[in-house]
């Protein structure tokens, strides 16, 4: 309860929602109570519904509630959405459905998953995974071996002419500056980037808006004079450097093609959040910076703490980037290599337009774009206000030289008033901000636990317009990002929101002390907002999702026959049912196998100690959902073979035995009988 007591104190409009249950227990839907807007007067249902819903105690607006966001089963069609969402430090991606807000699947992505066969001796994952770690350019800690995890914040998903194309999803790791992609045909993670140059990244993904480039900037700048470590902290100016990260997209496979990739070396202003421009602001792109003060912490060393030295300045400076310049000047070759990756120097960067810097109140989070790309809107964490930023403005601004002065890098600092559209009071701690298609953006007020709904003209014209707060909702609790639907396209779909929480205490059954994320559905169809539900998400902190309409996504229901997810092309060593052998070559045992319900073929593989054993096993099955799993016990191998999919594994055999491998998925009647045997000896 003392939670609670502090969230009231924290703000009005949490009201008495982590007391609720009492409250909605009083208000049976007979009694008349329309409440959320649905259902009031004709309550009456009668038969067996009405006995549920007495029974049940539930009020109407819970009816209505549930009817939202309910799905028959075997409807699965009747979820419109689905949300990509970041998997936090569980290193992985989530796929759920909107309205019903059911977890489809959790992807692994950074982190071996059993599941999927994720990292456990295949090689359309493992190598993904060990790719993710550049122990070359990057400290790595040699004895602690290649990364296995990841903190995933912001899932940024292809976009062609500005809309979702549904091909692929990218996603960052905010503890090691990496990038991993996704292919959405098979939902499955295809490359792990171990991004040049970036010492973490946390706000800086996402996609321009005809995939040419998928964005990755730092966070904590990276040290790139490391002459002296013991003084670096104390010449962070000048040892230190942010880099926003342009990496070319493969139009093909969606894989990052570092030959076309880029960096700009920016100040270490301690970059955040980023948005890419559209329609009015295309080309450009817009990354936060918190920490312009460049403090760097060191309380018992008679030092201030971060928290103050980064708060001091009343603003800190937002980046206006113009990556179709940057382009040309890479093209021209004013860059230096650095670790495998053209940089354009700061210096080049400033002189030639790529960079502009524009203040922002103190301690921003989020900067998002509107829909059509006029405006910028920047949350300051520490501010009440959000502050919109006019394209317009911006490039008058740039065009007539309207600058207030340079920073100590020699970029030039465009003038507050001169680009900035409006401000609008919203609430305590406003973060994120996302868009509707009526010209409303939504932005989560984290101190308050609450969304303001807020307008900006219609259709979000560009130009002067008094932007105004027009509605709130009491969130549970601390929400972090929202998402509407296509929100960050442009087109945005608007109908529903979802709110990502950072605390759910007693909104849940108790599940120990550890309590689960809490999303919260949110229906935007009508002038005022109205909560439809709370999901659990027990398994990761997702800071930020993205929502895709259904019908733009293509998954595959099976492979192509023969098919290795890494390439997604046949494998040269997939066979077909009676071709399977196993060969001898020295001390290598090659298999040629075939994978079908309820047996593996060949089901014996006899190795002596210290062979080098390659298998290749072929799923041969055509039907949806005919999955087999292929795992060795003692040897830390488990394979998942989707119908059509082909895996191969190499190990040396090692330890002496008789090792049972079998099928981890319950595939059939004689499912248990799906069993062979490696014999070591
Ligand atoms: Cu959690 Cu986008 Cu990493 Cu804000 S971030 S809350
Ligand atoms: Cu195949 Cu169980």
């Amino acid at each position: 309860m003392a939670l609670t007591r502090r969230r009231l104190l924290e703000g009005a409009a949490v009201g008495t929602a982590g007391l609720v249950v009492g409250g909605v227990a009083g208000k049976a839907l007979n009694e008349g109570d329309g409440g959320g807007g649905g259902g009031g007067g004709t309550t009456n249902l009668g038969g067996k519904a009405q006995e549920v819903i007495n029974a049940r105690k539930l009020a109407a607006e819970d009816v209505t509630r549930a009817v939202q966001s309910f799905v028959p089963p075997g409807r699965g069609d009747m979820d419109d959405f689905y949300l990509i969402s970041s998997g936090g430090h569980s290193g992985q991606l989530l796929v759920m459905g909107v309205p019903s807000m059911r977890i489809l699947k959790m992807i692994g992505v950074f982190t071996p998953e059993a599941w999927q066969g994720h990292g456990f001796g295949s090689d359309s994952s493992e190598p993904v995974i060990l790719a993710g770690t550049d122990a070359k350019n990057k400290r790595t800690s040699p004895s602690r071996g290649p990364l296995t995890w990841a903190d995933t914040h912001h899932p940024a998903l292809s976009e062609t002419n500005g809309e979702y194309d549904g091909r692929y999803a990218y996603i960052n790791d905010r503890a090691n500056g990496r990038i991993a992609m996704i292919d959405l045909r098979d939902f499955k993670t295809k490359q792990i980037l171990d991004v040049p140059n970036l010492e973490s990244s946390h706000g800086g993904c996402f996609v321009t808006p005809n995939s040419e480039y998928v964005h990755i900037s730092t966070m904590t700048p990276t040290l790139v004079d490391d002459s002296d470590i013991d003084k670096a902290l104390d010449n962070f100016s000048k040892v230190f450097r942010g880099f926003s990260t342009f990496l070319a997209i493969n139009p093909k496979n969606g894989r990052f093609d570092l030959d076309r990739s880029f960096q700009i070396e920016l100040p270490p202003y301690t970059q955040d959040l980023a948005d890419c421009g559209k329609g009015e602001s295309e080309g450009y792109a817009f990354i936060n910076s918190y920490n312009s003060e460049m403090a760097t912490g060191g309380n018992l060393e008679g030092k201030e703490s971060l928290e103050i030295g980064a708060s001091k300045n009343d603003y800190d400076m937002l980046h206006i980037i113009n990556w179709k310049k940057a382009e040309e000047v890479a093209k021209a070759g004013k860059t230096k290599q650095l670790n495998g990756m053209r940089v354009i120097p700061l210096d080049v960067a400033a002189a030639e337009g790529v960079l502009y810097l524009a203040p922002e109140p103190r301690s921003p989070h989020g900067v998002d774009v509107a829909p059509n790309g006029a405006y910028m809107t920047v949350a300051g964490k520490l501010d009440p206000h959000v502050t919109v930023y006019s394209m317009a403005k911006v490039l008058k601004a740039i065009e007539s030289k309207d600058f207030e002065k340079q920073d100590q890098y020699g970029v030039n600092i465009l003038k507050f008033d001169s680009v900035v559209a409006g401000r609008v009071e919203l609430g305590a701690g406003p973060l994120h901000t996302q868009y509707d298609d009526k010209g409303y953006g939504y932005t989560s007020l984290f101190i308050e636990s609450a969304v303001a709904k807020w307008s900006l003209g219609e259709p979000y014209h560009s130009g002067d317009k008094a932007f105004k707060l027009v509605d709130k909702l009491a969130i549970n609790y601390n929400i972090g990002h929202l998402c509407t639907m296509e929100g960050d396209t442009m087109k945005p779909a608007g109908k529903y929101l979802v709110a990502l929480n950072k605390w759910s205490i007693d909104r849940f059954p108790n599940v120990g002390t550890l309590k689960p994320q809490n999303f919260q559905l949110v229906d935007l169809t009508g002038e005022k907002m109205e909560l439809i539900s709370d999901t659990p998400i027990g398994m990761a902190e997702p800071h930020y999702v993205q929502a895709i309409r259904r019908d733009r996504l293509k998954g595959w229901e099976v492979y192509p026959p023969g098919t290795n997810p890494l390439t997604m092309e046949k494998d040269p060593d997939a066979i077909e049912l009676g071709k399977e052998k196993i060969e001898r070559k020295g001390n290598m045992v090659e298999v040629w196998a075939s994978v079908k319900r309820s047996s593996f073929k060949p089901d014996i593989i006899r190795a002596k100690l210290g062979d080098k054993i390659l298998l290749h096993l072929t799923n041969v099955e055509t039907a949806p959902d005919a999955t087999h799993g292929f795992a060795i016990p003692r040897y830390n191998i488990e394979c998942s073979l989707d119908a059509g999919e082909v895996t191969n594994v190499e190990f040396t055999a090692d330890v002496k035995g008789t090792f049972a491998f079998y099928c981890t998925e319950f595939c059939s009647a004689l499912h248990l009988e799906m069993q062979g045997w490696l014999l070591v000896s």
